[in-house]
């Protein structure tokens, strides 16, 4: 496979998947050609800007990294030639294999080409674009793993949160409440003390990945990247943190977050995941950069949320961690679960009465992300991922009185745009749900009418003996 980003882009090129741009402003224009990109389809490359306006000629920006599936795939370390069939299975397959593979030390690597450390940093000189128009201000990092160590439990975690732009030596740094990084810079403040951090602006996409994997509390990403690379993530000790730094990435800085009582800024608006402004501009803590390390020509990971398009991948693992916590838990009649738009869709094989709502009750409590808007449950006979089946079952076997259910108070996102401004400023993020139970009614299954149908091998005989004809009246079509 490959060892970094620059062998991955090596693998895109041999793929025709990815088109380098020369001569782009970072204002508005590299976000747009994006979005663009974007609306050409399911098989639109990744994006190259070299020779960014306002910028030296190499300091690089890579757009659209798994806005495909076919990229997805190789960014978690999967062949994409691989054909997946029943996707959140395949992925559940995968993450059954799952054993920690730690970092291993090493004392140099490509990242030190450069430094610019104290008085010498100067993060102007990386392209930090204005991503969309009612944005605040410059993002330099969007795709970016930030790294923090728990000051009592000694492991390092990593998560993804976006970098705005200050000044030469200054980010803002907007972590969402709940998030591991926020928790461990919480009990720096706590003891008056400003939180280490090491950032990665550009690197191997599975050590991103490894990050996005919902990993639970007291569990090092980095063990997770290590497993997706099917190799560790080789790392140099940051020299004033005594953080780990991936030798391979493109930039990386080092410095800390002092209290926010001590320096903050207010950070955003940002246009969000969801497509829209939603989250309230407000002072948010900063990074103090101390140290820059770069790679010649470095090239930086840029994930603005692109309305439509999965700046984190088209990957169901979230799903997958939903279906293996159900087996866990002892519901074995679920046979497959998709997504229909917002609706996530669970088929099973109800046996009692309520056996539907128990497992639409248990996915409602979220499980790897968020409780969904809407789910519903089908019987086995409807495929999950097919939305003509979803829409016939919801169409013909949910009464709105009888099985339609409100979910009042559930847990809910800082970035939804429909919780009242009023409220979430509150700091109540909880909003309601929809559950659908359009599984047949099992205490009068027998009565219900018989779906109009063929006996499947009966179908079969009759496919083979008219198909040839029936391929001759469609090619007619115009
Ligand atoms: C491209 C991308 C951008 C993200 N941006 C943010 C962000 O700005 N703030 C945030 O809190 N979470 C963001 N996330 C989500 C978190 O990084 C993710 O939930 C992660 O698992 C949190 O890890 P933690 O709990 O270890 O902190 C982003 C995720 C991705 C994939
Ligand atoms: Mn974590």
């Amino acid at each position: 496979m490959y060892t970094d980003l620059r062998e991955f882009i090596g693998i895109l090129e041999s793929r025709k998947d990815v088109l380098n741009i020369d001569d782009a402003d970072p204002h508005l224009e590299i976000g747009a050609i994006g979005v663009l990109a974007g609306q050409l389809g399911e098989n639109h490359p990744a994006l190259l800007f070299d020779r960014i306006k306002g910028y030296s000629a190499g300091y690089r920006i890579i757009t659209n990294v798994v806005t495909t599936k076919a990229r997805s795939k190789l960014a978690a370390g999967i062949d994409p030639d691989t054909p997946m069939g029943d996707e959140v299975e395949f992925v559940l397959k995968m993450l059954e294999t799952f054993s920690p593979v730690p970092p291993k030390e090493v004392s140099s690597g490509p990242v030190m080409e450069n430094k610019q450390v104290g008085d010498a940093v100067d993060l102007m000189k990386f392209p930090a674009p204005k991503w969309h128009e009612l944005d605040g201000g410059k993002y330099l990092g969007t795709g970016s793993p930030v790294f923090t160590k728990d000051p009592q439990e000694d492991w390092v975690n990593v998560g993804i949160y976006r970098l705005q732009l200050f000044d030469k030596n200054t980010l803002g740094c907007a972590i969402n409440p709940g998030h591991h990084g926020g928790i461990i810079a919480q009990k720096y403040w706590e003891k008056g003390k400003s939180c280490p951090v090491i950032v990665s602006l550009g690197h191997d996409p599975r050590l991103l990945e490894g990050a996005h994997l919902g990993v639970p509390w007291g569990q090092s990403e980095l063990d997770y990247a290590g497993w997706l690379r099917k190799k560790p993530v080789e790392v140099i000790t940051g020299p004033i943190t005594g953080l780990p730094i991936p030798n391979n990435s493109e930039i990386i800085l080092e410095g800390d977050i002092p209290p926010l009582s001590e320096a903050s800024v207010v950070e955003g608006p940002f246009g969000e995941s969801v497509g829209y402004y939603s989250f309230e501009s407000k002072p948010q803590p900063v990074i103090r950069v101390k140290a820059v390390y770069h790679r010649n020509d470095p090239i930086i990971d840029g994930r603005p949320p692109f309305r439509g398009l999965a700046h984190d991948g088209s990957l169901p693992f979230g799903d997958a961690i939903l279906l293996q916590s159900l087996r866990k838990m002892g519901f074995s009649d679920i046979k497959k679960i998709g997504r229909i738009g917002p609706f996530l869709v669970i088929s099973m094989t109800p046996r009692y009465p309520g056996h539907a709502r128990r497992v639409a009750d248990f996915a409602m409590s979220g499980i790897a992300g968020r409780p969904p808007k809407y789910i519903v449950i089908v019987d086995d006979d409807i495929d999950p991922t097919s939305q003509r089946d979803v829409m016939w079952a919801l169409s013909s076997r949910v009464d709105a009185e009888e099985s339609v259910y409100l979910v009042k108070d559930r847990w809910g996102s800082p970035t939804d745009p429909r919780i009242p401004p009023e409220k979430k400023r509150s700091g109540d993020i909880t909003a309601g749900s929809l559950i659908f139970d359009a599984t047949i009614p099992i205490s009068w299954k027998s009565e219900f009418p018989k779906p109009t149908a063929f006996a499947k091998s009966a179908l079969e005989a009759y496919r083979k003996k008219w198909a040839p004809k029936l391929a001759t009246g469609a090619s007619k079509q115009p």
